[in-house]
């Protein structure tokens, strides 16, 4: 907590480094009251600053200075300066040493930022800036060092002491101590150190790197789950041999760590050697994990993995560059996770995300360019922004490039740049070199916040067989008035003739046709392109695989919509296409509801996915995706004013209409798929998540029937099936529905078998917080006095609130205020444990202009209470002042 008013920061004022750091070693000495941390510093003037020795700053909070040594001088009081945020040194020679000693408190740091204790283990977590919690030092990730570090602790609580690179030395100590040294060959920022000193036990395999060298794996948990680390360890191979075939990335290191905490402010991180890992990003078997889970730990394993090189290996000048290694290595999982399982599956769930959870994000008081101008508390730029667009705007230079384009261009980006801290415009610049290509107006996409919006229009002139579209865009005001200059919008299209074929593209000027899928590039506000030999009208699928993150518009009715549905080629666009037809119905549905008419939904919807459902040759995950509405906050986000009773109500009555007339069909489906799942052991493979998707989204539909045979089927799967995902789903089934004594009874049991894993029981509580049924707030109530609970734990904090105001819509948004008196308090008292968990579980708060002037003001006086509720942190008093602006 900072005693003045949190500064902003900007990227104009970015300045090479006065002084660089060479050598770093560390010793801890690890107590249950206290830490201790030496730390010898080699440092020398930064040649490229010139001549001169100006003061030595070293970030510092939260330390307690012990002693200072400046080249083996012991330094007095006046010798220095000192304050809450640096000690100021003087050096007197261009190449000198810096000896520090400070006592730290890990055994009372809850908000698990620095070195920290979660479940009786030290841990660490250094990015962005919890280095300067440890120990003084230049916590930036421009000043790279090579580290050697010391652990000392009891051998009999610490058994396993790790850090970074390579063991080089251990041994026992005084009083049951014992220590151990590691060394990490590779120069890196002080934000990739890591430091584990715990009881814990691992699992060890080894992978042969392409050019044959053996590499040990270990993933360390805590004992009781050694039997659920093998999924992230398959996971782990296929990353590595994936990065060797795809970008040519071979790991660098004889050993490669994961150590799975339970307290953990987020998914992971990919420090150098040592990865730490939330454990529900590495935990995972058929009992206890679902499908979901298995395959989130895949894909963060794989993240974590991937940032070896893009992040370590080449790392950020600054953290406005954090897109630099998040956007790429966002896009380089998703690859992966494409390549493991479906690749049309993994896009549709990816866009879903984006545009439900990033367009709100650019629609609000944060928005931000994927490279931010500025920022007060850089924790609050992991967003989805910088990841999820981040990784758009790198999957759309792929898309301008091709594959291979690509390619040249990251292997130019890597071999440049070893060993080095760079920029966006640095990545960018050796894909066009690479390309022989000028992307310097692609480049805005960094530098403009905001959705843009592209607008379509299509005219065809049958005498002369010509079909021609124009593109309008234009992208809204965000908060950092940047004004917004025209995209470079690549647009992946195809054109459809009335049997559904897809028609040869040739635009006006070309000698022949090229294909029948092709990207254009609209760059400019207003552009037309024109087809020629366009024999009859043709039916336009535009913007094929969501080419690039935008809002497109085009008048299709709903008869082409279902017409796409059936025919496109492109699976994205089918999916897409049945998206927007239901949204179509379920924005009449929303009118009719606010109009206080009885509601009729438009049948082509039941027809469509009737349609879907029956065809047998697709693919059930397909068939899942397609199934599924769109959900209650992507319905907000684009809402010009979202009407939170409407959207659930007319919601909820298209799945129960859907659910009704589709009964039998759905009824098929699962009972062919549970079949299955009884007759077959769980396997965590892309064609078995697939049938349980599907056999998971029927059984909710059928639910909503409130037919005996339903129920007695999802009870019977809640107590026979072999694997959390069948139970889950029959879980939440049952707490949705109607049926209370059955619901009680299964939370019971449930609760009662998985009372000692704490994953599990995140489960249990998100299910019952996620609940739309009246009541909400004070079920929710009711989970924070469970045993289970607990507010210093993120993952709980994530799965009783996060679920409650993140996916519980109806209840969180009640109009009397109580959901966001709620939110408010715990953020207040959030602030003080955790400011990181604190400003995030704000987000909902800060969406106050999407809704009616009563819940604006509602909104409005919560976060006006947060502010003026005493001292707040950076984070949330960030986010807190922005919202008001
Ligand atoms: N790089 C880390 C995120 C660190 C967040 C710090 N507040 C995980 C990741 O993106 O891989
Ligand atoms: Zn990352």
């Amino acid at each position: 907590m900072r005693t003045e008013q949190p500064k902003m920061i900007y990227l104009k004022d970015y300045q090479a480094p006065e002084y660089l750091i060479d050598e770093t070693h560390l010793t801890f000495e690890l107590f249950e009251d206290h830490s201790l941390v030496h730390a010898q510093l080699v440092m020398r003037r930064n040649p490229a600053r010139g001549a001169g020795l100006p003061p030595l700053v070293l970030d510092g909070q939260q330390l307690e200075l012990l002693s200072v040594s400046l080249s083996d001088q012991l330094l007095e009081a006046g010798d220095y300066q000192l304050d809450d945020s640096y000690l100021t040194l003087h050096p007197a020679s261009a190449s000198f040493t810096v000896d520090t000693s400070v006592r730290i408190h890990p055994e009372s740091n809850t908000a698990l930022e620095g070195l920290y204790k979660s479940s009786g283990m030290f841990c660490t977590q250094c990015e962005a800036e919890g280095f300067r919690k440890i120990t003084y030092y230049l916590d930036r990730p421009d000043v790279m060092s090579k580290f050697t570090t010391t652990v000392v602790a009891e051998q009999h609580r610490y058994p396993v002491l790790l850090s970074n690179g390579n063991p080089i030395a251990s041994g026992p100590g005084e009083d049951g101590r014992h220590w151990a040294t590691w060394e990490d060959p590779f120069m890196k920022p002080a934000y990739l150190f890591a430091l584990v000193a715990g009881d814990l036990w691992c699992v060890e395999d080894s992978f042969c790197t392409m050019s044959g060298r053996d590499v040990a794996l270990r993933i360390y948990v805590e004992p009781e789950n050694i039997d659920k680390c093998q999924h992230a360890m398959n996971s782990l191979k296929k990353s590595m041999r994936w990065d060797e075939q795809t970008y040519g990335r071979e790991y660098d290191l004889d050993i490669f760590m994961i150590v799975a905490v339970n307290d953990f402010n987020m998914g992971a991180m990919e420090n150098k050697g040592l990865n730490i890992f939330n454990s529900s990003a590495v935990l995972a078997r058929a009992e206890t994990a679902t499908d979901g889970a298995h395959q989130r730990v895949e894909g963060i394993v794989a993240h974590e993995y991937f940032h070896n090189w893009s992040g370590n290996r080449v790392t950020c000048r600054d953290w406005f560059q954090l897109s630099l290694k998040e956007g790429f290595t966002v896009f380089r999982d998703a690859g992966f996770s494409s390549d493991m399982n479906s690749r049309t599956v993994k896009r549709i769930q990816d866009v879903a995300y984006l545009r439900t959870h990033q367009f709100a994000e650019d629609a609000g008081p944060m928005a931000h360019a994927v490279r931010p101008e500025s920022f007060i508390e850089i924790s609050n730029f992991y967003t989805l922004t910088v990841y999820e667009k981040g990784s758009e705007v790198v999957g759309m230079i792929h898309t301008l490039l091709g594959a291979e384009g690509f390619r040249q261009g990251s292997d130019l980006y890597f071999a440049r740049h070893d060993g080095q801290a760079v920029t966006c415009d640095d990545f960018v610049k050796a894909m066009e070199d690479a390309n022989g290509v000028d992307l310097t107006q692609f480049k805005r996409w960094y530098s403009q916040a905001g959705t843009p919006r592209l607008a379509v229009s299509e005219s065809y002139d049958a005498a002369a067989k010509t079909y021609s579209l124009t593109f309008r865009q234009s992208c809204p005001q965000t908060p950092d008035k940047v004004e917004k200059l025209p995209f470079v919008i690549p647009v992946e299209l195809g054109l459809l003739d009335s049997r559904g074929a897809a028609m040869a593209l040739r635009l006006a000027g070309e000698a022949s046709a090229q294909g029948t899928s092709r990207v254009i590039s609209v760059t400019e506000a207003e552009q037309t392109f024109t087809f020629v030999d366009v024999a009859e009208q043709p039916l336009p699928s535009l913007l094929r695989g969501f080419s690039a993150p935008v809002k497109l518009s085009f008048p299709y009715n709903r008869d082409q919509l279902m017409f796409l549905m059936q025919h496109d080629s492109d699976g994205f666009n089918r999916w897409d296409a049945g998206q927007q037809l239901a949204v179509q119905v379920l924005q009449e549905l929303i009118g009719q509801h606010q109009q206080g008419q009885a509601l009729v939904m438009d049948q082509r919807l039941v027809t469509a996915l009737g349609t879907v459902l029956a065809d047998e040759s697709l693919d059930q995950a397909m068939v899942a995706e397609m199934l599924s509405l769109p959900g209650e906050a992507y319905l907000t986000e684009i809402s010009e004013v979202a009407d939170v009773e409407a959207i659930h109500g007319a919601r909820e009555f298209a799945r129960k209409q859907l659910a009704e007339q589709l009964f039998d069909a759905l009824l098929k489906r699962y009972q062919d798929n549970r079949e299955l799942s009884r007759a077959t052991a769980y396997v965590a493979e892309s064609e078995h998540f697939a049938r349980r998707a599907l056999q998971n989204i029927t059984l909710s539909y059928l639910m909503l029937v409130g037919k005996p045979e339903v129920l007695a089927a999802t009870i019977e799967q809640f107590d026979s099936a072999d694997n959390m995902t069948e139970r889950l789903t029959a879980l939440a089934v049952l707490v949705n529905s109607p049926f209370e004594a059955e619901r009680a009874q299964a939370l019971a049991v449930f609760a009662e078998n998985f009372k000692d894993n704490a994953l599990v029981m995140d489960q249990w509580f998100s299910v019952q917080a996620a609940s739309p049924l009246p009541g909400g707030l004070a079920r929710v109530k009711a989970l924070m006095e469970h045993p289970a609970f607990n507010i210093k734990n993120p993952n709980k904090v994530r799965a009783v609130f996060g679920a409650f105001a993140g996916q519980n819509l109806i209840n969180f948004h009640a109009g009397d205020g109580s959901g966001y008196r709620f939110l408010a308090d715990l953020v207040i008292q959030l602030n003080a444990i955790n400011p990181q968990i604190a400003s995030r579980q704000l987000a909902p708060l800060t969406r106050w202009r999407k809704y009616d002037s009563a819940r604006q003001a509602l909104m409005k006086a919560e976060l006006e209470r947060i502010r003026a509720s005493g001292e707040l942190s950076s984070d949330v008093f960030e986010v807190v002042s922005k919202s008001l602006a």
